[in-house]
């Protein structure tokens, strides 16, 4: 068994007991949980990654002609994306710089695109890019170009997500751009059916962090008890992610005890969702201008090309 991280405990435990019992989104990403979530990108419910992907393929070209030469490419973390290839493809970048807090991944990943980009220097740094961090050096004349596609922005509430686009400011340097995937808010039918879908596949990746918590940290938390929720809360333009107690259940996690009544719940994701005005409303306040925004014919997902704005003097 895989040695306890102290952190997943430690957020865990703080969460569960929590007034509105809560788990940060990132813990539903372990070896299984990334399975099923690319098992869900390829769901006929499940639109952004497949929307995204035609983006991408049908505009990174307009893309790479609003761009210098020369460009470095830097993508926030990397994993095990497919859309990075189609993007390489059309910009023909001087470097490309993966950055992710799984080292496992960023080595699989650098190697896949290594055999398919031979010539192109790969420099991957295994970091948290939630604050501002170091590029390598060999990059540092470059202008860069950074890269976030899949929505991964709209795991965060707003507020931590402007401070990861102003950290993503300071990493990439004044004049850099950024190349963001962002879900558009829709018909909420289409919303919920993405989030819950017939085959119940994101179910079990909801699910998967109970048995996760339970070989991890020593938890004897009765799976069946309770059942995956995807909920609209349309006051903060989301998808969120419950794990809903079917009865009233009782467990240890760690030695520490737990209670949930019959329908309380355990907030597992929240997937935002943003109009046109909102996503550029979110990226000014964080010192990204906005370029251009590409969208499919149902305006379901955008991709939006910003720059990063010097300071300047306004009324
Ligand atoms: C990986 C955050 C983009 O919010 O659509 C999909 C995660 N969770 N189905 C999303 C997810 C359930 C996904 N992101």
């Amino acid at each position: 068994m895989a040695s306890p991280d102290p952190a997943f405990r430690a957020d865990v435990l703080a969460g569960l007991a929590a007034p509105t019992p809560a788990v940060p989104a990132r813990w539903l990403y372990d070896r299984r949980g990334s399975e099923l979530f690319e098992e869900i990108t390829r769901l006929p419910e499940y639109y952004p990654t497949r929307t995204e992907t035609a983006l991408l393929e049908r505009y990174s070209g307009e893309i790479a002609a609003m761009l210098g030469k020369g460009e470095a490419v830097v993508e926030f973390g990397s994993g095990s994306s497919a859309k990075t290839p189609i993007l390489l493809r059309a910009v023909h970048p001087a470097a490309y710089v993966p950055i992710d807090i799984s080292g496992d991944f960023l080595r699989d990943s650098a190697d896949a695109l290594r055999a398919e980009f031979p010539g192109l220097p790969i420099h991957p740094v295994e970091a948290d890019f939630m604050g501002r961090l170091d590029l390598p050096p060999e990059i540092a004349a470059a202008p860069k170009l950074g890269f976030f596609p899949g929505s991964t922005i709209g795991n965060l509430v707003p507020r931590t997500a402007v401070d990861l686009l102003r950290a993503m400011k300071e990493t990439l340097g004044e004049g850099s751009r950024l190349v963001i995937g962002m879900d558009r808010t829709k018909d909420v039918d289409v919303l919920l059916a993405a989030y819950d879908d017939a085959a119940g596949v994101t179910a079990a990746f909801n699910l998967n962090l109970l048995r996760r918590i339970n070989a991890e940290l020593e938890g004897d938390i009765p799976v069946d008890a309770f059942r995956h929720r995807a909920i609209w809360n349309d006051e903060m333009s989301r998808i969120e992610m419950h794990l809903e107690a079917l009865r009233d259940v009782a467990f240890t996690v760690s030695g520490q005890g737990f209670a949930f009544a019959a329908g309380a719940t355990i907030h597992t994701e929240n997937s935002h969702k943003y109009g046109h005005r909102d996503s550029r409303l979110m990226l000014r306040a964080a010192g990204w201008g906005v370029l251009r925004e590409w969208t499919d014919e149902k305006q379901w997902f955008s991709i939006i090309l910003a720059e990063a704005e010097p300071p300047r003097f306004a009324p």
